[in-house]
């Protein structure tokens, strides 16, 4: 490894250092304390580098907090601290005869990475101690499982081969101008709009954060699905966001292919994960594809229309799953091109939104800031189809901007400058894997 490459791992393991918090490594040191779901696995991924029993920890201490139907909820609340909003008091999930009753939790999902990182965690264990690699997969491998199963039995009751999506942040996505037509559909009058005070923009700069009418909505969804006691039915019958999700789609898919690598590997049966992930992937192809723009659009079942928001990279994404066929590959690749996303032009990673797109915001989250697992998975998906320089390009952009502005939660996509939170883990994490990627075979 070069002398700066190492400095860099040091600075990526002294971050997760930093915010490892005993059994979990929070996602940040102060904006959030607490467990993140898909947070978890892209650390996971970037301990597997170096510690594999922290990145076995990780993920156990994340599965605690799933509920007996299966569902892993987006956070996993440590008891000792009260700093972020909303608090497991605001989610009333003891209304659910699911969730477990010690550990407080959220009750939304995040994107099923973990499947992905428990399979790198497998292989890099199984180099170490097979017994422990043996023994981390008959732990895991049934928590997946359940986790996979509540997905498609939940949150796809017709068996379409899509699993929808119920709240902004079940996206990972939260304030992405996705969301913005049926935000805006939801109509509050006063003394609907729920009282509440938000901390983030006492941490953060507030022009870096959501806009309160956004967080209005955020929680008004919360109270829909606490109100109906998260019975999933219920809430889909008058849900005001139900959505086919491209990004949430697209892991779930390369997820189930991993979990199918995880069955073998304690002796199950996995062409029940391979099934759906071929149902997902030709689900896709058929219903989210849009031939005309050639990206994936998501949907907007509670409307019955698709969301004809065509400059966020997440409609990039499906390059990651392999779900598109090389025709349709190519035409991603050149909306990638030619859409104000790239990389490699101004020395940047992709946005999350273009820079032309209606909505667009340098700074504002995701309506523009590059994140780096976004960039990841772009960088894995472009490989996937052999458009090695642009994954180069890629890989190396990621390294240089992390290492000019630092470990941030998201950058500037024209100026590269640190925007939300600093020493954010999964930015140290995923560039541990980024810079781990010359020496090692990576099983993608
Ligand atoms: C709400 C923890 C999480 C990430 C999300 C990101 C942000 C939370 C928030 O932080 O969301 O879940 O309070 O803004 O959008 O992707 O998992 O890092």
């Amino acid at each position: 490894m070069q002398e700066n490459g190492g400095r860099l791992v040091q600075q990526a393991r002294i971050v997760l250092d930093f915010n490892w918090a005993g059994a979990y490594t929070k996602p940040s040191p102060r904006l959030y304390p607490h467990q993140w779901s898909w947070d978890s696995a892209f650390i996971a991924l970037g301990y597997a580098t170096y510690d594999t029993s922290r990145a076995w920890r990780e993920l156990s201490s994340l599965f605690a907090g799933q509920w007996s139907n299966g569902l892993l909820p987006h956070i996993v609340f440590n008891p000792e601290l009260n700093n972020y909003f909303p608090g497991s008091r605001v989610w009333r999930t003891e209304l659910s005869p699911h969730s477990p009753g010690e550990i407080r939790t959220s009750g939304v999902v995040q994107p099923p990475v973990h499947a992905i990182a428990a399979r790198r965690v497998y292989e890099r264990l199984l180099r170490e101690d097979s017994a422990g690699a043996e023994a981390f997969a008959e732990q895991i491998y049934p928590a997946l499982a359940a986790w996979h199963g509540y997905l498609h039995r939940e949150r796809d009751p017709d068996g379409t081969g899509l699993v929808y999506i119920r709240h902004p942040w079940e996206s990972g996505m939260d304030n992405s101008p996705l969301w913005d037509g049926i935000l805006q559909r939801i109509r509050l009058r006063p003394g609907q709009v729920p009282e509440y005070q938000r901390l983030d923009v006492g941490f953060v700069a507030e022009e870096d954060r959501p806009v309160d009418a956004e967080y209005d909505r955020y929680i008004h969804l919360v109270r829909h699905a606490a109100d109906r006691g998260y019975d999933e039915a219920a809430i889909r019958e008058d849900a005001p966001f139900l959505v086919w999700d491209v990004l949430f789609n697209t892991i779930l898919c390369a997820a189930d292919r991993d979990l199918a690598a995880l069955a073998r590997s304690v002796g199950e049966d996995p062409t029940s994960h391979e099934a759906a992930a071929d149902a997902t992937g030709r689900a896709m192809n058929a219903r989210l594809w849009d031939e005309e723009s050639g990206l994936y659009l998501d949907h907007d079942l509670a409307a019955g229309r698709d969301i004809e928001v065509y400059d966020a990279l997440s409609s990039l994404l499906p390059l990651y799953g392999g779900i598109p066929d090389p025709g349709r590959a190519g035409r991603l690749v050149h909306n990638l091109e030619s859409s104000g996303f790239f990389v490699g032009g101004d020395g940047y990673p992709a946005p999350s939104y273009a820079r032309y797109g209606y909505g667009y915001s340098p700074v504002k989250y995701w309506r523009g800031p590059v994140w780096i697992n976004t960039n990841w998975l772009l960088m894995h998906g472009l490989r996937r189809y052999g458009y090695e320089e642009h994954a180069e390009t890629l890989r190396s952009t990621i390294v240089s901007l992390v290492q000019r502005s630092g470990f941030h939660e998201y950058f500037h996509p024209a100026t590269g400058r640190g925007h939300g939170s600093d020493f954010f883990s999964w930015t140290a994490a995923l560039l541990l894997d980024v810079l781990s990627m010359g020496d090692t075979d990576h099983a993608y």
